[in-house]
């Protein structure tokens, strides 16, 4: 096509071109961005060819079938109101007394979230979320909320995905307008392993309210509630629903039991409600939640506050239905499941197996099962793209009444254990990761908290060390950074505080706080921080890029790096992000509606002495050739 350039212009040949003209008219870049974009896109694949992506097995790309996208979703006649609809219009109280109102159980589809957190290293692309929300959204209206950010998507997205988490955000809130959108806040750590000043956290809270998020889990990794209260109250701030989370741990019903008891449960579950929660979540991190003991919790919960309760596990231990069961039985008001193609294991217990469950009873939930079949279809198409990410566990495991370890731990610390050669004690190190909790006091273990746990298990197995050597020697061992920190108090206080020998073997006269961190810590100046961002990425950047940066510092400007150098690679589909191309493949890249990129790769050349090799490409139909340095 007739492309101006800059002096061609008629705007700028009529005299009136000002320094905004660039901005207003891009046609002016439009053919040179597209070939640049071209050239950026062949560099990735080209690169990924070659080298690989970090993780999996180079050269592999296997021929995938279409995932399934149902097209045949039977809608209700009338239209459904949903929670969402009644936060919209009514605020988060009203939300709170629909949600008691409810005789049926309420539902929480975690498929989006925790459960490729917890089975596939939380590496599910949003291109995959994008291409159902909306037939999800028309499937099942009923749901309660979709939970589809927080944890550990946020790092995840801009360190492994090349994404920015916030767009996966805007395009979900797009397509699922009465859906309620929740996310996972680690408290004071916000989505981060690390303590925030409390102009951060209201700031992230600030955010993600306005770009979509409509429900905040919000726990504190040692149940620590001074660290919850100010999230509630931002969460409030924004007319959204604050859904305060007890971690549970150890078993109420083990005799033996001390610390976390039924007392323990109710005494937190009122102070939360007094914090001012909308909602009280059990987040049963890691299915310890046995089905006699959900029973007894909910049922003196629902005595204890006046607030509805959502139940949160993990099917770790295969008992996870039996357990929401018994929780139902006592009134529970929502769970949360996945589609049964992403359920079960250390993810969440299948929606549609819960369904089957409760048949026919007063509080079987009100959904189309056949629509969810359709939409499980497509998961089972979807969940072979990541098969490379599938964890160590395939089957149930009851160990994890022992370990304690929580689903969206197990396949990462494994997988940290790998790479320190600790493959085969795999067995030895979840055996320590037990005895570590109990050095520590038996702890609340949630992320932050799990990982300082699972680092002194992997450093103790990886140095051969037992418990009486660190009694012993202790003096002499440089002990992880994560552990020091913990003792200091970093992450807040543990319930009944630290083993005080233990602190002092650890922090070697280094002085401990009691208080709150986030106390102590100097408010943030966004102002001086955007600044600083900017001279390092050299362009403007969003309110939502300073809150990366902030939580991410390196993560977010590796992030930025790989998108000058590659584009938007989120754009590429799945199978070529991860694998590249195979030598005669075509494929196509929506850059932008009605610009498609048609991409052939026809052959690679031997290195040079550098080992540099040329790959040769059709670019719509035109021949390029691109330079990758091969790396092996
Ligand atoms: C997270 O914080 O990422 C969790 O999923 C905790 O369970
Ligand atoms: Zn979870």
């Amino acid at each position: 096509p007739f492309m101006f350039n800059v002096i061609t212009h008629p705007i700028f040949v009529s005299g009136d071109a000002k320094t905004t003209f660039i901005d207003t008219t891009p046609e002016l870049f439009e053919f040179p961005k597209t070939r640049d974009r071209g050239n950026k896109t062949m560099q990735y694949i080209g690169n990924i060819t070659v080298n690989g992506f970090p993780g999996i097995q180079k050269g592999h790309k296997k021929f995938y079938d279409k995932p399934r996208i149902p097209t045949d979703i039977v809608v209700p006649e009338q239209k459904i109101i949903t929670a969402k609809n009644i936060l919209d219009e009514k605020g988060p109280t009203a939300v709170s007394e629909w949600i008691k109102d409810q005789n049926r159980v309420l539902l929480t589809d975690t498929t989006f979230r925790d459960a490729h957190q917890s089975l596939l290293a939380t590496r599910i692309r949003t291109n995959e979320m994008q291409a159902i929300a909306a037939e999800t959204q028309a499937a099942i209206p009923q749901l309660f909320s979709s939970e589809m950010w927080g944890g550990a998507t946020f790092d995840v997205a801009y360190r492994f995905l090349s994404e920015d988490p916030w767009k996966r955000l805007k395009k979900l809130r797009s397509q699922m307008p009465d859906t309620l959108l929740q996310m996972l806040f680690r408290g004071s750590n916000a989505v981060g392993y690390q303590n925030y000043p409390d102009n951060g956290l209201e700031e992230f809270i600030r955010l993600a309210a306005k770009n979509g998020i409509d429900v905040f889990r919000i726990f504190d990794s040692l149940n620590w509630t001074k660290q919850m209260e100010k999230s509630i109250q931002y969460v409030r701030d924004n007319d959204k629903i604050a859904e305060a989370a007890i971690c549970y741990t150890g078993d109420i019903n083990d005799p033996t039991q001390t610390k976390y008891t039924i007392q323990y449960y109710k005494e937190m579950a009122k102070e939360l409600e007094s914090l001012g929660a909308h909602i009280i979540a059990i987040k049963d991190m890691a299915g310890l939640l046995k089905p006699q003991a959900a029973y007894r919790l909910i049922s003196e919960l629902k005595d204890t506050v006046n607030l509805p309760i959502h139940l949160h596990t993990h099917d770790t231990s295969g008992n996870g239905i039996y357990t929401y069961s018994e929780a139902i039985k006592a009134g529970v008001d929502i769970v949360d499941v996945a589609m049964s193609a992403m359920s079960g294991t250390t993810s969440q217990p299948s929606i549609s197996s819960l369904y089957y469950a409760l048949e026919g009873s007063e509080h079987a939930p009100e959904i189309n099962i056949h629509n969810v079949h359709k939409i499980n279809r497509y998961w089972e198409d979807i969940r072979d793209y990541y098969e490379e990410f599938e964890g160590g566990i395939q089957t149930t495991s009851t160990e994890v009444y022992n370990h304690q370890m929580p689903g969206g731990q197990y396949t990462n610390l494994q997988q940290q254990a790998n790479a320190v050669g600790l493959n085969d004690e795999w067995d030895k190190v979840k055996e320590m990761y037990a005895d570590v909790n109990k050095m520590f006091g038996d702890i609340v273990k949630v992320t932050p908290s799990s990982k300082v746990v699972g680092d002194m298990a992997l450093f103790m197995v990886q140095n051969k060390l037992n418990e009486e050597d660190i009694y012993a020697k202790g003096d002499t061992i440089d002990f992880p950074e994560s552990v020091i920190s913990f003792f200091k108090g970093d992450l807040g206080q543990p319930t009944g505080g630290f083993p005080d020998r233990l602190q002092e073997i650890i922090l070697k006269g280094k002085k401990a706080i009691t208080e709150r961190p986030g106390s102590l810590r100097e408010p943030i100046d966004f102002v001086a921080l955007k600044a600083e961002l900017e001279e390092k990425i050299q362009r403007t950047a969003s309110d939502e890029d300073v809150i990366g940066y902030l939580m991410y510092p390196q993560i977010f400007l590796d992030y930025v790096a790989v998108y000058d150098k590659f584009g938007d690679v989120t754009k590429l589909d799945t199978p070529t992000f991860f694998h590249g191309m195979r030598m005669g493949e075509q494929i196509e890249v929506q850059i932008e509606k009605g610009k498609t990129l048609i991409i052939k790769l026809n052959s690679i050349g031997e290195p040079d002495s550098d080992g540099m090799r040329i790959l040769y490409f059709d670019l719509n139909g035109q021949g390029r050739e691109i330079e990758v340095k091969d790396m092996s």
